[in-house]
């Protein structure tokens, strides 16, 4: 972040909060049974590979998504790339910029070719008649990201994909709990991947998992996640190791108890948000069409084109009030290195996301922020647009 270009009363006088307001601060459940958990782990010795607390959230987890296979992975990355290879994506890989950059990391990673596609800059997720328009001969896959805890346009991308008889997954790793039209991400494309890293409306500490309907890719999944062993000296498949363990899946199923009130915050927060928003010009919050089908982790804000202020000043302004926003997805993968070198005029396809990119804000949320944080952050924005704000 760049120096500030604001008056400086705007951050050295109120409003400032006492501690730092992350965006991803993690949702923690009830640490005294976590501890329980833990102390079993220690009795019984099973620390990973597959043991008895990994088994049970898979099957909470399905229950949960009401989907058939759960396949727990050591994160979202991994699990990702597994998905990848276990549905034969191939070639070129059709996925969207505005993403985080693991989404297109995991592709390359694994040789084949990110193809960017642009966004729709409403719903700020994959527009399927962009990615139409980036297929080739060499098209052998498409990753769908369901963006802020939102559905991606998942009749659009499976359409295309169909067409083109080609495997379609989507990156759930911001939408756990999350629906589509009244049905949980999970089920959709060939295969779903969440991340359950600690910064997730989800955690467990570190971890991810893949979901399908499919039974045949998720005994690949299973195999591919323990290096292709099926049994004690028989590999059977190209493998990774991608286990996770016993003291995450503890993690995992103590938050699993809490869920219902981490998205009550969440979307309670919300919606003192936009009240709070409601009156604050030059910065229209992102909505979320369905609230009660979102797990509304992610709170995000464009900085209108003809406001006073740019982006990266109200980032300034928030932070020098302990308000620790961030530039979520700035600058676009397509931006970052290898794919800045590699493809340097990916840009020309991608004017939704540059967009949208040099605008949003994302704001803190979760079970560490309430009613007083969130008129603090609505007075640091006032103020940077000089506005009075409501402490003055
Ligand atoms: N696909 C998508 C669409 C994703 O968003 C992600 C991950 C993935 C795939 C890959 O999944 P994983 O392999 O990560 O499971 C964070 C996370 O590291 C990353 O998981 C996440 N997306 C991304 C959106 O955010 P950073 O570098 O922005 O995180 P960091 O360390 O700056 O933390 C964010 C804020 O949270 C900070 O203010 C500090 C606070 N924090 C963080 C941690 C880890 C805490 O208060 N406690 C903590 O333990 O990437």
């Amino acid at each position: 972040i760049e120096a500030p270009r604001l008056p400086q009363d705007i951050w050295s006088t109120e409003p400032f909060s006492d501690t730092p307001l992350h965006v991803g601060r993690p949702n923690v459940g009830d640490t005294e049974a976590f501890l329980e958990l833990a102390q079993g782990i220690f009795d019984r010795r099973i620390l990973s590979n597959n043991g008895p607390l990994v088994r049970e959230l898979e099957r909470q987890i399905e229950r949960r998504l009401g989907v058939d296979h759960c396949v727990l992975m050591a994160n979202g990355t991994v699990a990702l790339e597994i998905a990848i290879v276990a549905t034969g994506m191939r070639g070129e890989v059709i996925v969207p910029s505005y993403t985080f950059v693991a989404t297109a990391h995991a592709v390359r990673w694994l040789g084949l070719t990110p193809v960017f596609a642009d966004i729709d800059p409403e719903t700020h997720t994959l527009s399927a008649d962009a990615a139409r328009r980036r297929v080739t001969r060499a098209t052998g896959g498409i990753i769908g990201v369901h963006l802020w805890g939102q559905g991606a346009d998942v009749g659009g991308i499976g359409a295309l994909a169909s067409e083109l008889n080609i495997p379609v997954i989507y990156d759930a790793a911001h939408s756990f709990d999350s629906m589509i039209s009244g049905k949980k991400i999970g089920a959709f494309g060939n295969a779903e991947v969440f991340s359950f890293h600690a910064t997730k409306f989800f955690n467990t500490f570190e971890g991810g998992a893949v979901t399908t309907n499919d039974p045949q890719l998720a005994d690949r999944l299973r195999l591919m996640r323990n290096f292709g062993f099926d049994g004690e000296d028989s590999v059977i498949h190209l493998g990774t190791n991608a286990k996770m363990t016993e003291i995450c899946a503890a993690m995992g199923l103590i938050n699993l108890q809490s869920i219902d009130a981490f998205v009550m915050r969440n979307r309670e927060n919300y919606r003192l948000y936009e009240s709070v928003f409601s009156t604050i010009p030059f910065a229209k919050l992102l909505s979320i069409a369905e609230l009660d089908e979102s797990n509304a982790q992610y709170v995000v804000v464009e900085i209108q084109p003809e406001a006073p202020r740019t982006r990266d000043d109200i980032v300034t302004a928030l932070r020098a009030a302990n308000v620790l926003a961030r530039r979520y997805f700035w600058p676009g993968a397509h931006q970052m290195e290898p794919y800045r070198s590699l493809y340097p005029t990916a840009d020309q396809h991608l004017p939704n996301t540059r967009e949208v990119a040099d605008r949003v804000v994302v704001l803190p949320t979760g079970t560490s922020v309430g009613a007083a944080e969130i008129q603090l952050i609505g007075d640091v924005f006032q103020r940077a647009f000089g506005m009075p704000g409501n402490r003055t």
